[in-house]
């Protein structure tokens, strides 16, 4: 029931950081970290495709919406992604004759992973999860809705150049830090934090409000590209609501 990060954070929030670091000078004492107006929170595809009897059910989906709801209490700015195709989309294996989901093609802008038809404009599967609890969240943006270019990440399609123009809002925002949730963690969430440090802005990824996809060694390969770009891995414990 407890873990040791929860008794330290409770510790910590009475007896202060300072009181902290010298009680336990060995790192085993994290400060939390407090979101601020500076911080925003970006809940990434948590639509019905994605969740249990969904087209591209993610392994225990739902499990990270409590989780989100949770933190997303302590964020003033909150925005939200849907993955947003048309039908017949260039990411589904149903466009490509003879090829089924999870194998590759190769796409003028480079390979492209193939998927069961998912998120298609305005229906049930693209929806928002119904238990989704984030009265706050200030924008909505969707993302994939040019039919021969995917987009994973909430920031730029997968040609490498269209924006979605979500870095531009953030920072006309004065938004510094950003803090990733969601799904799935090696796909959409993997390629957001990794645009979002591109942009420059400090990243966060809350592990336990993502879940991955994990398809030939990708989970590990998002989290391995994700270090080397700086974004850091934290635990949702880890965020003072
Ligand atoms: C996603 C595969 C295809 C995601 C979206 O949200 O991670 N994965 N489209
Ligand atoms: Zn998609």
């Amino acid at each position: 029931m407890f873990d040791r990060r929860q008794i330290l954070a409770s510790l910590g929030t009475a007896l202060g950081t300072a009181a902290m670091a010298t009680a336990f000078p060995n790192a085993l004492w994290a400060a939390p970290i407090k979101p601020d107006e500076a911080s925003a929170l970006l809940v990434i595809d948590v639509q019905n495709c994605f969740l249990p009897g969904g087209s591209l059910a993610v392994k225990d989906g739902e499990q990270v919406v409590p989780v989100i709801n949770r933190i997303a209490k302590g964020f003033a700015n909150v925005a939200l992604t849907q993955d947003w195709h048309t039908s017949g989309h260039v990411s589904f294996a149903s466009t490509h004759q003879g090829k089924k989901p999870f194998e590759t093609v190769t796409l003028p802008y480079g390979k492209q992973v193939l998927w069961p038809d998912h998120c298609v404009q305005g229906t049930d599967g693209a929806g928002l999860s119904k238990d989704l609890s984030i009265p706050q969240a200030g924008l909505i943006i969707r993302k994939g809705f040019h039919k021969d270019v995917d987009s994973y990440s909430a920031f730029t399609e997968a040609d490498g150049k269209t924006t979605t123009g979500l870095a531009a809002y953030l920072k006309a925002r004065k938004v510094k830090r950003v803090f990733l949730a969601g799904l799935a963690t090696d796909f959409c969430v993997g390629w957001s934090a990794l645009d979002a440090r591109k942009a420059g802005f400090e990243t966060y990824v809350v592990e336990d409000a993502c879940r991955g996809i994990d398809t030939q060694g990708s989970l590990a390969k998002a989290w391995a590209d994700m270090a080397k770009a700086g974004v850091k891995r934290i635990q949702s414990a880890d965020i003072a609501i």
